[in-house]
């Protein structure tokens, strides 16, 4: 009897459709080898459906959701809809629904993927983004609309349960690789939340006492990142901070194209749900020339939380042996179509 593995997809918008069936053939490919099966079912959401029906996910999406062991996502955003409708009416709420507390986003220099920044080699780093809480609120609102006074609030919600297990899943984390965390904060500036933050991960991390904890702000870590990549191991930052770093770090292994991200509920009592970190790429969508790397390694990622690691490994191996040999999209400067790339990295997997 094969393991089966029930997962929802969403392709969601742009490139999505393009990425998504792309990588779901190759996981369906490795699936077979090692004996078990990815059951897909594919679900209409997203901008298109929000033109049609003015939400982007029906009522009862977050049940159906519930029903599935993983969401497979692929972009979502519309130049026809404002970015607040597409977040917060589909991405954001099922992080938030499942508890999708972690955004694990590793960032690594791939084979054949040169950086634009010199020295920047061999990267190899992981952000720990919070990921239901901080920057990313509801609370706030709009004062005196078309007045002359007119303001607006936004505030930032930082609880110590949330800060704390994002704290200790860096720290674990980093125990398994070289433990090292960086926290990111802006605790000079912002007088509240961020001091807090800092607090509360120095009382996180002192439980872990073979782990060196160092605090950068966020402004020098976005120059730190560009100047000495390799230096960083694991970096925990809030929602925000979290969210641009990782576009930064993953350009600068070479594209943000090849970055996966899995949002994660560690303690697993509702789905995790992995995508590329890549948005919706409308100026490239439907030209057939996005780069499926980041939705094959979210697949990989979906995979490795599935607990079919060798499946994982062979997946990421895959698509590293095909840009090893010389084959990219054109954001990495090749000329393979998304076809033609994802035919070698399953050709790769059915060797
Ligand atoms: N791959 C998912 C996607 O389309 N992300 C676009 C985006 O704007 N994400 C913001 C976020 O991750 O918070």
């Amino acid at each position: 009897m094969s393991r089966i593995h029930n997962i929802a997809v969403i392709a969601g918008d742009g490139i999505g459709p393009e990425v998504v069936p792309a990588a779901m053939r190759c996981l369906d490919t490795v699936a077979d080898r090692h004996g078990f099966v990815l059951r897909w079912t594919e679900y209409p959401w997203g901008s298109a459906y929000y033109h049609e029906n003015g939400v982007m996910m029906p009522a009862d999406a977050i049940r159906t959701l519930a029903e599935h062991d993983a969401i497979f996502l692929g972009a979502v955003g519309d130049p026809d809809i404002p970015d607040t409708v597409t977040l917060w009416g589909l991405l954001i709420p099922i992080r938030r629904r499942f508890n999708q507390y972690v955004n694990l986003r590793p960032v690594r220099t791939l084979p054949g993927v040169p950086s634009p920044v010199r020295g920047a080699e061999n990267v190899d780093l992981v952000i720990v983004r919070e990921n239901v809480e901080g920057e990313y609120s509801e609370v706030g609102g709009r004062l005196y609309r078309d007045q002359p006074g007119e303001a607006a609030i936004q505030e930032a919600i930082f609880t110590r349960v949330g800060v704390t297990r994002i704290a200790e899943y860096a720290a674990k984390l980093a125990r398994q690789r070289r433990k090292r965390v960086t926290s990111v904060t802006k605790s000079n500036g912002i007088v509240h939340t961020m001091p807090f933050w800092d607090e509360v991960v120095a009382e996180t991390l002192a439980n872990y006492p073979d782990v060196e904890l160092e605090k950068v702000l966020v402004d020098a870590m976005a120059a730190k990142l560009v100047l000495q990549p390799t230096a960083y191991d694991v970096i925990v930052a809030s929602n925000l901070f979290g969210d641009i770093l990782s576009d930064l770090a993953g350009a600068i292994a070479g594209s943000i194209g090849v970055a996966p991200s899995g949002n994660l509920n560690p303690e697993r009592e509702y789905p995790s749900m992995f995508e590329p970190v890549h948005g919706s790429a409308p100026d490239i969508a439907g030209q057939g020339i996005a780069n499926p790397i980041g939705q094959m390694w979210a697949g990989a990622m979906m995979l490795e939380h599935l607990g079919e690691e060798a499946a994982a490994r062979e997946v990421v191996e895959a698509f590293e042996a095909v840009l090893a040999s010389g084959i990219r999209t054109p954001d990495l400067g090749g000329t393979a179509t998304t076809a033609e790339f994802t035919e070698e990295v399953d050709a790769r997997l059915r060797a």
